[in-house]
């Protein structure tokens, strides 16, 4: 007799998920509705004989299957969206008829997508990189993309270069690597080519490049866009966004960790944070200025390789974006999501700078080619939340049921059969510019100073994010294997600070090369911005972080519960590691489950740790390389360690000896007003001032 697998077969006896699956559930059908009778056997014409042709439903999954794929973005093809609210603080009528700022407590569904740019979609989250922030703002009066990075400016001045740019950072074509990284010889080649580069490589190998967080990092519109009111009066204005968790990055050799630990490290950050309940937040604000003090600013606002400055000219909050929901589905949304920067609603205009510019002309090419038909516009996620009507018809998966008889215009049918009415003044009106000008491919003048702002940025860091830099420079320039890229750089940086030129040069045992040749001279009276530094701004707050507590057999039951009170109380998340994720005994005798076994948990993946064991279980971690290399890591890694109970085994193991006793940031952790005293300590930096020397 023919033996035919069931699905009881598949699923073993027990297992409840399975059985659970049942009820409710719908039943399984074809893609077209109908049920299907087996999906464990293809139909085959005798028991051990061929598959048949007439199985459609084989035919259809396989089908389908083969074609589950579409061409990944060219940039930007790792990325993680989130759905949230935008909420305006006041009403902006005064300088844009922008809906989405009409007035206070207005609210503006969005969807968000954060990115890296070079690394392939299968690549790891903790790329020394640049990071995408794109937001798509559904308002009434059609989608607002504002398509921005974590940096305020950019490697190349004119779009004509991004493919070149592109190219170089992206793995070499001859042998399909590095994947996800700008440390290989041909994007420094480039970058020492193009000294407007310069700027944007000072922001890239500082620890702007390596966030802790997708939430813990600002962003940035980049280029000089418009405001426009009812009355037709622009204004320029600049976009930013500032995380409300604050900022945070991470030291490289614990990126280089997280990417072999957990390389989905963002993505998994800021699912748990919504999915808990702990929803980020961003501020939009904005910097809003006339032509006259475009005129008298000291670079030209047109040019994406500058900032102006906060201190120069103050930055608006105008409101406030909620990050509330994960998707649903990754593909469908995540994926399919396509921002492009010419979507913009009345009130809302660009400017002349060539970046945008090229933009505005490139993605929409690119959506068409990833999503493969002209009707992108009408998938869920890029769907405009207001009322659509125009005459654009038919195409691959047109899903929209068109009414009306007329489908041009000018028509003379009324009604129903007439379509939507004439456009008019209420649309988009462009801000009417008086230009002039011979054609020629030219670079203007004002663009020509690529050194000061890169100085001005190095100046505006404090030593530590300076040190963070040199290394990174010495990181990455030492991945290259011609020395005249490395030269060449170095040469350039001697344009900015000779203090950074030399330290890189002596960090990749470089002869310090010639200064290379400046079109304009480098400018040192600009004055640092304070604003630029990362850690200068550092909020004093636990809240959104994570504590890493490794648990030893013993564990003071207290001491234990009174930590968790306290992270809890600070607004911080604590997941519990043992040596065995079933958990582990405590001194009161219950068992405490672990979220994660230690060899799965390295201390990379918080932001502070502590490690509480009774005797035994104190001596069973020393025994433990992955609890020894968690303890050094801390260390290493500048962060604020508590130990309690038995632990002096292990931090001898740990090499750490005789370090740890008279370091700030180790505290001893026994009951609840030392678990309390820890947290707080743990709200504050990272103990940076460690000596970590051997
Ligand atoms: Fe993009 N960029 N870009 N870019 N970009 C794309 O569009 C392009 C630039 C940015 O999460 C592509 O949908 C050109 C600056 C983000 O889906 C493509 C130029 C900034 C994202 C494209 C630039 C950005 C993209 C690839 C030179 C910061 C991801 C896939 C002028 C302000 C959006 C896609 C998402 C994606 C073109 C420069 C940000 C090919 C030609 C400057 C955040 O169209």
């Amino acid at each position: 007799m023919a033996a035919k697998n069931t699905s009881e077969d598949v699923r073993g006896a027990g297992d409840e998920l399975h059985q659970r699956s049942g009820g409710d559930s719908p039943p399984l059908t074809t893609a077209h509705g109908v049920p299907v009778e087996d999906d464990q056997n293809s139909l085959r014409a005798g028991d051990r004989g061929p598959t048949l042709l007439e199985d459609a439903h084989f035919r259809e999954k396989i089908f389908h299957f083969d074609h589950e794929r579409i061409p990944e973005r060219v940039v930007h093809a790792r990325g993680y969206g989130a759905h949230g609210v935008f909420e305006a603080y006041e009403s902006l009528a005064d300088i844009t008829r922008a809906s989405v700022f009409a007035q206070a407590g207005k609210k503006t569904e969005v969807f968000v997508r954060f990115s890296t740019v070079a690394g392939n979609l299968g690549s790891f989250d903790l790329a020394r990189d640049v990071r995408g922030f794109a937001t798509k703002f559904y308002t009434d009066e059609g989608n607002w993309d504002l398509v921005g990075n974590n940096i305020p400016v950019f490697f190349i001045q004119d779009a004509l270069k991004f493919p070149d740019l592109v190219h170089s950072v992206k793995e070499e074509p001859d042998r399909g690597f590095p994947q996800a990284q700008s440390a290989h010889d041909t994007f420094w080649d480039f970058a020492s080519l193009m000294p407007e580069s310069t700027h944007m490589t000072l922001w890239q190998m500082s620890d702007r490049a390596i966030p802790r967080s997708f939430r813990t990092m600002q962003g940035f519109g980049v280029h000089t866009f418009r405001f426009v009111t009812a009355e037709g009066k622009s204004s320029f204005v600049k976009f930013h966004w500032t995380p409300l968790q604050g900022m945070q990055s991470v030291v490289w050799d614990e990126a280089v960790k997280i990417n072999g630990a957990d390389p989905d490290f963002h993505r998994r950050d800021l699912y748990d944070a919504i999915e808990s309940g702990d929803f980020p937040q961003w501020e939009l604000g904005v910097q809003v200025f006339d032509d006259d003090f475009a005129d008298s600013f000291d670079f030209d606002v047109l040019d994406a390789t500058k900032i102006i400055p906060e201190e120069v000219l103050p930055v608006r909050p105008i409101g406030r974006m909620t990050l509330d929901r994960t998707v649903t589905n990754v593909f469908a949304e995540t994926e399919q999501v396509a921002f492009m920067t010419q979507n913009v609603p009345p009130g809302i205009d660009f400017s002349d700078d060539p970046l945008l510019q090229g933009r505005n002309f490139s993605y929409l090419d690119t959506q068409l080619k990833r999503l493969g038909s002209t009707n992108f516009s009408q998938l869920p996620v890029n769907a405009p939340r207001c009322p659509v009507a125009h005459f654009q018809r038919d195409g691959h998966m047109q899903t929209s049921l068109q009414p009306g008889r007329a489908t041009y215009e000018p028509n003379s049918f009324s009604g129903a059969e007439r379509g939507p009415r004439e456009a008019g003044a209420e649309g988009h009106v462009p801000v009417p510019e008086r230009v002039e000008g011979t054609t020629r491919r030219i670079r203007s003048e004002s663009f020509a100073d690529h050194y000061s702002q890169a100085r001005q940025f190095w100046v505006s860091q404090t030593p530590v994010e300076q040190d963070h830099i040199v290394a990174a420079y010495v990181f990455e320039l030492g991945k290259c294997e011609v020395e005249a890229i490395r030269s060449r750089m170095v040469a350039n940086l001697r344009n900015v600070d000779e203090e950074l030129a030399g330290r890189v040069a002596k960090g990749l045992a470089l002869d310090l090369p010639e200064a290379s040749p400046a079109a304009v001279e480098t400018r040192t009276d600009l004055d640092p911005s304070p604003a630029l530094s990362i850690l200068a701004n550092a909020p004093e707050t636990f809240a959104g972080r994570k504590l890493g507590l490794l648990l030893g057999e013993g564990a003071d039951a207290d001491t234990v519960a009174a930590l968790e009170t306290s992270v809890t109380d600070a607004g911080g998340m604590v997941e519990v590691i043992a040596i065995a994720v079933g958990g582990t005994t405590l001194s009161d005798g219950r068992r405490c489950p672990a979220d994660q076994a230690i060899a799965g948990a390295p201390s990379v993946l918080y932001d502070a740790v502590a490690i509480i064991a009774g005797e035994a279980g104190g001596a069973a971690l020393a025994d433990e390389p992955a609890a020894r290399d968690f303890v050094t890591d801390a260390f290493t890694h500048f962060k604020v360690i508590g130990l309690g109970g038995a632990t002096s085994t292990l931090v001898a193991a740990a090499g750490l000896d005789g370090k740890v006793d008279a370091d700030d940031a180790v505290l001893t952790v026994s009951g609840a007003d030392d678990a309390q005293t820890f947290i707080t300590r743990c709200a504050g930096p990272r103990h940076w001032d460690r000596a970590i020397t051997a």
